[in-house]
């Protein structure tokens, strides 16, 4: 490009950026008929004093002094040669003495957009090509409990959620959208790999414009955009299975439901039904039962239900519903509530798994596949579900359930991460604090000084997307981008690709980790595949060299099809589900063989077992931030501009903070059993009663002083949220909700001190 214009991309969005030796200034593609304004992170965050720029280890680490971990900065700062070789050895001693299943290499975390400099896969293909493997974690903290239960009962997640109803269907066909959890138009400016049309918005105004008729069943009403013009169904907060029950009791009878569908498409239908009209426990899931349970009238109950068989009609579930206890719950019942309108696989109607979560969702998928990076094979069996971490480092040994089986927590030495801030992703932080003490040796790769950072013993700087050469591309979007380097690394920044070779160098592994290529060979390499289909398919296929010079490519998608339930649809026979009866199941046999009592044979309304009390009698919802992605460059300028004397803002309804004397601006401390933080209050009709809500991703700031459970002076949700599974089934986060007390904050006001690097120290 001119001018020192360089063709990028990141997971929220392409773009072009500039150098100018201090900040970067950014173009975003023009193309893009609704950028997103998180580019504006990366304008100030490339010299940012929160950046890593020099290999650290932690003192006591070094000096094996065996004190606890602790973010009290005590770091060495040591030349890359001696870190490194400090590293081989550590991990060849664990190796040698442990066994690669003392090795936890799950490393769960976005990393940026780039195909080659994938953390996720460099540090996979390295500890399989140098131990055999490592301990995994299957299944993510977006999807854990739908990633688990559909399959039994639907088909996979990628074809329920990605190879669907598409925002084209909707607008032309759909008459009304009953969005579970919403689709806010925040989320869907994200996917991972990039996006390079946001199209979502001008999507859904046309079909508003058309007549389709949204609603949107959520706590937040801004859960679907203006653009939607919807109705607002703010139920209380973990209840939907509740509603979804009342609809589908109202449907059987009003005499609503598709019978024939029912009978031809489905299995289990009348165990169910005897659930649903309360043969067996006496309690039939009618519109009153319903509205106890949500706070919803039961007239507006029977009212919408008699509504949804009138015309095409979309039921979607997002993910934050199945982020909670019981989340297998929702995600079920919201496909047989569908089932029971007979829709399933017509344009534009039936039932979308998370559609609108990502801008992955409601789009046609490419026809040829999109580099990808080979990670190897790894022998080791033990894995856990990626939420497990903080069971699985304090409970050596100790067996669980999972998806049928019992398996057991292997013994952790060593944990290695790459890519991810597992002190933002997860749950209940000062347990995950007491979790990350066990472990002999702690390693990350950062571009910034992340809690995660903070809390390890050897942190090595990585290179950020802008300072690296690279490929930007998702299954989901039709172009493949040239990311350009825009900038030189930050100090002594490397890229991970880099580091991993190095360290298979010491080890005696290099040729089997870099197969001789440096990076750019093997960007042309993984290029070659997806060259290789397009010229099979007669399409524009220049070789590396020539889409490097044009900074992109545009890749052909297959046609929009409804996928696998459309197929289903027109012919049962020949298009089986990949279910044990290749039907809907609405009853599973499998499941119920389980036998677990939080996640029974059919849907089941199943209250969360920690409700709301006198003493937390607000619902904190700590959903997806829409300033950032994550905690990605929470120092960035968009992220910073929108928080409150610095504090992240959390958001709460005027009747509620008229009762504790919360006004707008004020701070206010969020507190429950587990852990509290200092907020920013913001009044908002847009917030149903009784709701709280703060975003995730403000870095964890843990106050001087208390060990076991300090004041997080920032506002990271994380502190208050709680640590246990979804079900036995899929054993997902559940952290999208908790309980919680909130009052005013008229203490002194503690400093932000959590992009400030550490400053080393001297080894004793
Ligand atoms: N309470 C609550 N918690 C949640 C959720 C929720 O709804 N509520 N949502 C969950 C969900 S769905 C998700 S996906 C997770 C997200 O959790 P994460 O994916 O862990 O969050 P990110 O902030 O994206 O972390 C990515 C990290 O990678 C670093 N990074 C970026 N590029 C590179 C690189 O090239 N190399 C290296 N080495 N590092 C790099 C970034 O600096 C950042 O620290 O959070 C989960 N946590
Ligand atoms: N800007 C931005 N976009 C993102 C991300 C990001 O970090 N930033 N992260 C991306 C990732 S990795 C993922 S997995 C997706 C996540 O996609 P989701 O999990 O769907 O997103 P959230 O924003 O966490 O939640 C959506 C909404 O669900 C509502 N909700 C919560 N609990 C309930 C409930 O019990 N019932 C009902 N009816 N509604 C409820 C909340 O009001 C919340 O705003 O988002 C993606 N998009
Ligand atoms: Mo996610």
């Amino acid at each position: 490009m001119n001018d020192g214009w360089s063709s990028h991309s990141s997971h929220w969005g392409a773009f072009s950026a500039r150098w100018d030796g201090r900040g970067v200034e950014i173009a975003p593609d023009p193309g893009d008929p609704a950028p997103s304004p998180i580019l504006g992170n990366f304008t100030d965050t490339l010299r940012h004093r929160a950046r890593i720029e020099r290999p650290m280890v932690r003192r006591s680490w070094l000096e094996k002094t065996g004190e606890p971990r602790a973010f009290d900065g005590a770091f060495v700062e040591l030349p890359w040669d001696e870190v490194l070789d400090l590293l081989a050895a550590e991990l060849s001693r664990v190796h040698t003495s442990y066994g690669a299943d003392a090795i936890y290499g799950g490393s769960y975390g976005w990393a940026s957009a780039g195909r080659f400099h994938h953390a996720q896969s460099q540090i996979h293909r390295f500890l399989n090509v140098a131990f055999g493997g490592y301990v995994r974690s299957v299944n993510s903290y977006s999807a854990g409990a739908s990633a688990v239960i559909l399959p039994h009962v639907l088909g996979s997640f990628e074809a329920l959620s990605r190879r669907n109803v598409t925002w084209d269907q909707i607008s032309e066909h759909t008459d009304l959208v009953l969005a579970f959890g919403g689709m806010a138009l925040k989320n869907s400016m994200v996917a991972s790999g990039g996006i390079s049309r946001h199209i979502e918005r001008d999507a859904m105004r046309k079909a508003a414009q058309r007549g389709t008729r949204f609603y949107c069943v959520s706590p937040l009403r801004d859960d679907l955009p203006e653009q939607a013009d919807a109705t607002w169904l703010p139920i209380k907060v973990g209840t939907d299975v509740a509603l979804m029950l009342g609809l589908a009791h109202s449907l059987v009878t009003e005499g609503l439901h598709d019978r024939g569908f029912l009978a031809r498409y489905c299995t289990g239908y009348e165990l169910f039904e005897r659930y649903l009209l309360g043969i067996d426990d006496g309690q039939p899931k009618h519109a009153g039962w319903a509205s106890e349970i949500t706070g919803m009238p039961a007239a507006d109950i029977v009212a919408l239900a008699r509504r949804l068989p009138q015309g095409r009609t979309l039921i979607t579930v997002s993910h934050s519903l199945q982020r909670a206890q019981h989340g297998e719950q929702p995600v079920w019942m919201g496909a047989v509530l569908a089932a029971m309108l007979g829709q399933i696989g017509l344009p534009g109607g039936g039932y979308n798994y998370a559609l609108g979560a990502l801008g992955h969702t409601g789009r046609r998928v490419n026809a040829v596949p999109i580099p990808t990076m080979p990670q190897g094979r790894n022998g080791v069996d033990a894995f856990i579900p990626v939420a497990r971490i903080s069971d699985m480092l304090l409970n050596p040994g100790r067996p669980f359930d999972y998806n049928g089986r019992t398996l057991t927590y292997p013994d952790i030495k060593l944990v290695y991460w790459a890519g991810g801030n597992p002190f933002h992703h997860h749950q209940d932080i000062n347990r995950l604090r007491r979790a990350f003490n066990v472990p002999q040796t702690i390693v990350v790769h950062e571009t910034a000084w992340t809690p995660t950072a903070r809390f390890s013993d050897i942190v090595l700087p990585a290179t950020m997307t802008l300072e690296r050469d690279d490929i930007g591309a998702a299954a989901t979007d039709p172009r493949l981008i040239a990311m350009r380097k825009v900038a030189p690394p930050v100090g002594e920044a490397r890229d991970d690709f880099e580091i991993f070779s190095a360290l298979a160098r010491r080890l005696g592994v290099e040729q089997a980790f870099t197969e001789g290529r440096d990076s750019r060979q093997w960007m042309e390499h993984l290029y070659e595949t997806t060259r290789q289909a397009l010229a099979a398919r007669g399409w524009d296929a220049p070789d590396f060299a020539e889409f490097w010079r044009r900074g992109e490519l545009a890749l052909p998608s297959e046609p929009d099809d409804g996928g696998l339930l459309r197929a289903f649809r027109n012919d049962p026979e020949a298009h089986k589900l990949p279910t044990p009866s290749g039907k809907i199941e609405i009853f599973s046999e499998t499941i119920a063989g389980f036998d677990y009592a939080d996640c029974p044979g059919h849907p089941t309304w199943l209250p969360c077992t920690e409700p709301p009390t006198p003493r937390y009698a607000l619902t904190l919802i700590a959903n997806q931030p829409a300033t950032r992605l994550h905690s990605q460059l929470d120092f960035g300028r968009h992220s910073q501009s929108s928080k409150i004397a610095g504090r992240e803002v959390a958001r709460l309804n005027p009747v509620d903070a008229e009762a504790r004397g919360i006004a707008d601006g004020d701070i206010i401390r969020l507190f429950n059993d587990r852990g509290a933080c200092l907020a920013a209050a913001a009044i908002s009709d847009r917030v149903a009663e009784g709701v709280v809500h703060l975003p995730t991703g403000a870095w964890y700031d843990p106050a001087a002083g208390d060990a076991d459970a300090p004041l997080c002076v920032h506002g990271n949700p994380n502190v208050l949220t709680r640590d246990v599974g979804t079900s036995r089934l899929a054993q997902g986060c559940t952290g999208q909700v908790t309980i919680v007390a909130c009052e005013k904050y008229t203490g002194p006001l503690p400093p932000i001190l959590a992009y400030e690097p550490p400053t080393p120290v001297a080894q004793r």
